[in-house]
């Protein structure tokens, strides 16, 4: 069969007899009770609630690791690449599995066991997937905190999902620059206190140690034994928590569980990359992120694969960096964001071109939409037009891709994320809910759930399908707009509710803006996206200062530098404009249709201002907007 024969019998099989295809599936993971059952999940109010395989029981770290061990011990699992070039080295799957091992009786031994949470806060280093894995083996639940969050941001996720322990490393080091992790999280842990501390040495600088608390993994690590012994647990067991932004609110904890999660980025992985064995896949994302955790690594380790993990940045040393060391590194397979892309296309064609590319077979994009010309760039100018693209849609919600072409199985389209995965059922709504059909532009929600779907909202049982399935009942709402061709293509076009992605990370209006408020000066602040040619969108906050207070070049900076220190550097606003009013309704709503068409540079079309109680205010706006 050939990959478009197999793609259309998937297709086929999913929707005939769903139940009995998805069974078949379940076999591309070991268990220790093989599930009788696959789906048993609803989003109607009535009987909602999502479970996958649910009296299947199986470990995860057993599929990542001891299931390879027989066959594939001394194949390479984890390649790490340091900041600096070359500073990096191999470990195989006997070694991983030796270094979990004793993570996870090192996590026991401080007091951690099957349901306690676990926050990691670490650079992109081996250990990140280790003490990801270790959790794993033992049945704690692992809510891996992004580097580049603030202390404050650490604090609350630590808060949130009562982690009796945190995981962290003395300093990153990213661009040449060092990332006082330890420090910050000491802060964090003033606010959100946690019973024991294991801390990597990765840079060997001067960190505080707090006797009782605090531990060095590398002392642990001597203690403890090479064997333990996996937990057996439900598919349905949490295997993580991940906060993510939305439209409103502080981040939410989403929960992914083991069974249907692990199964989802298994077989995504699979036929999306279909690595063999001597390809290396390469991933560049953090696994502060979803991607890192589905394709850094439980995709790839899932199926037996070598996987890269990236501590530095595409520009350091030079615009070279991805292909210099995809080259050096035989790297096969590579997975990017279109922000990297096009942050690099920026910088010409010979950054490229002096590096042998000739390894590389497929090219992968994730986390935004990626615009016609930066597609055309990749597969030209890096993929030599020979390597397919594969553009993956997907969300921290869904687990794993939905919508992507399996190559050889789907033509591509620049820009398009082409068609649903097997068992993916996409649709297009209206604003009144009303499902469109053929070529047609619409929010996209997805009918049916998937093995991959988060299963809910940490901390707030309401919270996920309130979020998730009250705006088109019956259906999963992603947030998501989103144009239908005449060949049934799917073209996301980015987020339609409050949430903004900058160069692929996600960010809450909300968040930025009570960032700002919290300001001594500021008395309002409204935050909308703006388009922005590297990042995809861009932050633009409309600011309003308390009576009196002037307006300076210095306290743009200042509340700049007070974003970046409330939530982390990405929620940094590109434009601060400095706003005597904001255009309300008579109710006090803040009409963000307005802000969103200034920020835009579209002052025209801020349409209808009738309803707003002072219409006046839209002209200084546009003023303002102009100094801005
Ligand atoms: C995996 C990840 C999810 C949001 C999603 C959408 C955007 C992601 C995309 C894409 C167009 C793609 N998005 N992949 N848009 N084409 N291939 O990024 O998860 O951080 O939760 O972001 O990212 O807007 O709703 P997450």
């Amino acid at each position: 069969m050939n990959a478009q024969q197999d793609l259309a019998a998937r297709h086929e099989a999913v929707d005939r007899d769903p139940e009995s295809y998805w069974l078949e599936e379940a076999r591309r993971l070991d268990w220790d009770t093989f599930p009788t059952k696959a789906n048993r999940s609803s989003f109607d109010e009535a009987d909602f609630g999502i479970r996958w395989f649910e009296d299947g029981e199986l470990n995860v770290t057993v599929n990542c690791l001891d299931r390879h061990l027989a066959e594939r011990g001394d194949k390479t699992a984890i390649v790490f690449e340091g900041d600096e070039p070359g500073e990096g080295y191999s470990l195989t799957y006997a070694q991983v599995h030796e270094e979990v091992c004793r993570f996870a009786n090192a996590l026991k031994d401080c007091g951690v066991g099957k349901g306690d949470r676990v926050a990691i806060y670490m650079p992109m280093i081996p250990e990140a997937a280790f003490a990801m894995l270790a959790c794993a083996r033992i049945g704690a639940i692992h809510s891996v905190v992004f580097g580049g969050f603030s202390p404050d941001s650490l604090a609350d996720r630590i808060q949130d999902c009562g982690a009796k322990m945190l995981i962290t490393a003395d300093e990153g080091s990213r661009g040449g620059k060092r990332i006082p992790l330890k420090a910050n999280a000491d802060k964090a842990l003033e606010k959100s206190p946690v019973e024991a501390v294991i801390m990597v040495k990765r840079t060997g600088g001067d960190v505080a140690f707090v006797e009782g608390r605090d531990h060095w993994w590398h002392v642990l690590r001597e203690k403890v034994s090479a064997d333990c012994p996996p937990e057996k647990m439900s598919a349905e067991d949490p295997l993580f928590i991940l906060y993510t932004s939305g439209s409103t609110g502080k981040p939410k904890g989403v929960m992914h569980t083991t069974g249907g999660y692990l199964y989802w980025v298994t077989a995504t992985f699979d036929m999306l990359f279909g690595a063999k064995d001597n390809d290396v896949f390469w991933c560049t994302a953090d696994v502060g992120w979803v991607t890192g955790h589905s394709y850094v690594v439980y995709g790839p380790l899932a199926n037996g694969a070598t996987t890269v993990m990236f501590d530095g940045v595409p520009n350091y040393p030079d615009f070279g960096r991805f292909w210099e060391t995809s080259n050096r590194l035989g790297v096969t397979i590579f997975y990017t964001a279109p922000t990297a892309i096009r942050a690099l296309m920026r910088e010409g064609d010979d950054w490229v071109k002096r590096h042998d590319r000739s390894q590389i077979r497929l090219l992968g994009t994730v986390g935004e939409p990626i615009n016609p010309e930066a597609w055309n760039w990749y597969h030209e100018v890096v993929g030599d037009g020979r390597c397919e693209i594969v553009d993956t849609w997907w969300q921290t919600e869904t687990g794993g891709a939905l919508i992507a072409p399996v190559p050889g199985a789907v033509e591509t389209k620049p820009g398009s994320a082409t068609k649903p995965l097997p068992g993916v059922y996409p649709a297009l709504v209206d604003n009144e809910g009303k499902l469109l059909e053929g070529a047609t532009s619409g929010n996209l929600v997805i009918t049916q759930s998937w093995p991959g779907q988060m299963r809910g909202v940490w901390g707030d049982e309401d919270r996920f399908f309130q979020t998730y399935f009250t705006t088109y009942p019956g259906r999963y709402f992603t947030g998501d707009g989103c144009r239908r061709d005449d060949d049934g293509y799917y073209w996301i076009t980015g987020r339609v509710d409050d949430v903004i992605n900058v160069s692929g990370h996600r960010m809450g209006t909300a968040e930025v803006e009570s960032a700002l408020v919290a300001h001594p000066k500021v008395a309002e602040a409204a935050v909308v996206g703006m388009p922005h040619d590297v990042k995809g969108q861009g932050i633009y906050a409309y600011v309003t200062l308390n009576a009196g207070e002037p307006e300076s070049e210095e306290l743009r900076k200042e509340l700049r530098q007070f974003v970046r220190q409330e939530i982390g550097p990405i929620a940094s606003p590109d434009v601060i404009q400095f706003a005597p009013a904001l255009p309300k309704t008579r109710s006090g709503k803040i009409m963000r249709r307005i802000l969103r068409k200034i920020a835009e540079g579209e002052p025209d079309k801020v349409g209808d201002t009738s309803t707003l109680a002072d219409p006046a205010v839209v002209d200084a706006l546009i003023e303002g907007a102009r100094s801005a």
